[in-house]
């Protein structure tokens, strides 16, 4: 087989953000923009000649192409075998489960997640190591040096690949192996969920589910597990095929964008739960019949209820959540006796606490929620152990959340984003409100005092690994917080996140509307940034 060598120049601003590399589809398209990236990747990496890799997407415009240039670039560097979802289809937790469950030397996972797909919209690439993890910031900063300094790629020069095809061939030396997305991971969650007791929830009749896959890559994946193997009836999961441009929705699962499903369940016949994942079926939204649970609440419940779940009932070594995520699994871990670790946003930090077996679940405010089964955060996961929950408590979600908060006290929590803010603005916000951290300790604002106030560092326990410039933390003495972050997942300017958090013991403050619940807070969130009056917005673009 003829391996060409081609040479090529650095792009600028290669540097994977939280979770990948992403950009305009149309960046990506540029010629020689995705090979100088893959090429980086594997020049960042050792000793991978005869091993094996594996490669999917979730389905978004330009997945296809992709993969075929991937395919010809991973023989032209040597790897023994490819495994490739069929269709170029895998979700992120797919991912993770199918590259420890064959011992791969790693993945590439083609995703922006949660951002619209599209000739105009975004595309995204994220290697994975060997635990089936994102790569920790080592590799990435080292992915981006050499993405600075590279001369040339090699590719083979093969025709593409039958994506859609199950079985195998030989390229060169490669072997390529074409799977079934669903298989190995479906077997999995059978064994971690007692599947029994929650086919008979679906038995009984009266038990009404809505799932919506947002045209997005979880669609065959619910279908088969959920009607599939559970007997849910047919027409529980919609939108479940894969589309490109996910069929103009934007395949986020918050109250905002995934309106459709919300207006469902909050109407009189709607369902008793209903569930919704991202792109790349990493995130999930959980709604009772009118009831919305916060994902922080969620990461709680789910924690707090282990003992219902077959693959946790032996119980928990600890918990973890990112920093901005809210305190309440801090009081069930409190209550249990174990470790709570808070890490900077985003998987990858997650990974050294899995493997050294310091937590078993973790879970981020933004909808994501998971365990050391995989080393990706699992939307469908987070709705099968709902359901798990719900099949052996007998409750709805609204009492489950609510027992919940009776016993631990509610943690009031909502986030306010603005996106596509001018990206110096946003850095001069952050970067003010770093600057002045230490004089703002013992301020009053009304009755919240300031206890702490910081750009959070996280030194990681295991590797102890520093990471500078988390966000800036602001926390009251009444364990009430804010917190401020840009994201690092953004195609277009800039995106400020502002996290809001009040603890009420009092059940009889329970029952309140968060924005008005955290109406004071939410006003002295804006006297300390300034980011409504620096941006000229009069409001955040999503809430959720
Ligand atoms: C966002 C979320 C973060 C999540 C990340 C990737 O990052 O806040 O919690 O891990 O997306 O999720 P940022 O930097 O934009 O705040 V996904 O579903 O895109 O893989
Ligand atoms: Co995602």
């Amino acid at each position: 087989m003829n391996i060409k060598i081609v040479p090529t120049t650095p792009f600028e601003g290669q540097r994977p953000g939280t979770s990948g590399l992403r950009k305009k589809v149309t960046v990506f398209e540029q010629p020689h923009y995705l090979e100088n990236f893959v090429q980086s990747v594997f020049n960042s990496l050792e000793d991978f000649h005869g091993k094996t890799l594996v490669v999917g997407g979730d389905g978004r415009y330009f997945n296809r192409k992709a993969i075929q240039t991937i395919i010809k670039m991973a023989v032209a560097n040597g790897f023994g075998e490819l495994m490739i979802g069929k269709g170029g289809l895998l979700s992120t937790p797919a991912t993770s489960c199918i590259i420890r469950k064959y011992q791969a030397f790693g993945g590439l996972i083609l995703s922006a997640s949660h951002n619209p797909g599209g000739p105009n919209a975004d595309f995204g690439i994220k290697y994975n190591i060997s635990n089936g993890g994102p790569a920790p910031e080592k590799v990435t900063e080292a992915i981006y040096a050499n993405s600075q300094k590279i001369e040339n790629y090699v590719i083979a020069d093969t025709p593409d690949v039958d994506l859609d095809t199950i079985g195998e061939k030989i390229l060169g030396e490669t072997k390529i192996k074409i799977i079934d997305p669903v298989a190995d991971y479906a077997e999995m969650m059978s064994k971690l969920f007692d599947f029994d007791l929650i086919k008979r929830l679906f038995q009984i009749g009266k038990f009404k589910m809505r799932y919506d896959a947002m045209n997005a890559v979880t669609g065959p994946y619910a279908k088969y597990i959920l009607e599939g193997i559970l007997k849910a009836p047919e027409g529980t999961v919609v939108n479940a095929v894969p589309k490109e441009d996910f069929g103009g929705l934007h395949p986020d699962p918050n109250l905002v964008y995934a309106h459709t499903l919300v207006e469902e369940m909050f109407s009189d016949n709607g369902p008793d739960f209903g569930a919704a994942s991202d792109g790349d079926g990493d995130r999930n939204m959980i709604l009772g019949h009118k009831f919305y649970v916060n994902p922080s609440d969620s990461l709680a419940v789910i924690v707090a209820n282990f003992w219902n779940a077959p693959g946790y009932d032996r119980g928990l070594t600890g918990v973890a959540r990112s920093m901005p995520t809210s305190q309440a699994v801090d009081r069930v871990a409190r209550g249990m006796g174990m470790s709570c670790y808070e890490t900077p946003t985003g998987w990858k930090f997650f990974g050294n606490l899995l493997d050294a077996n310091k937590a078993t679940i973790c879970g981020e405010e933004s909808f994501g929620t998971g365990s050391n089964h995989v080393r990706e955060k699992d939307g469908l996961w987070a709705v099968l152990y709902w359901l798990n929950i719900i099949a052996a408590t007998n409750m709805s979600v609204a009492e489950i959340v609510k027992a919940h908060w009776k016993k631990y006290g509610r943690n009031y929590y909502s986030r306010h984003d603005y996106e596509g803010v001018d990206s110096a603005i946003a850095h001069k916000i952050m970067d003010d409100m770093t600057a002045r951290a230490e004089s703002e300790i013992g301020k009053f604002y009304g009755d919240y005092e300031v206890e702490t106030f910081d750009n959070f560092t996280y030194v990681d326990p295991v590797d102890k690994s520093v990471s500078k410039n988390q966000g800036v933390r602001v926390l009251f003495k009444d364990g009430s917080r804010i917190v401020f972050r840009l994201s690092g997942t953004g195609t277009q300017g800039a995106t400020i996140r502002i996290y809001i958090e009040k603890y009420e013991p009092n059940v009889a403050k329970h029952d309140l509307d968060p924005q008005e619940a955290l109406a004071d807070l939410i006003e002295i969130a804006e006297e300390i940034s300034g980011v409504k009056a620096k941006t000229g917005r009069k409001k955040p673009d999503v809430i959720t």
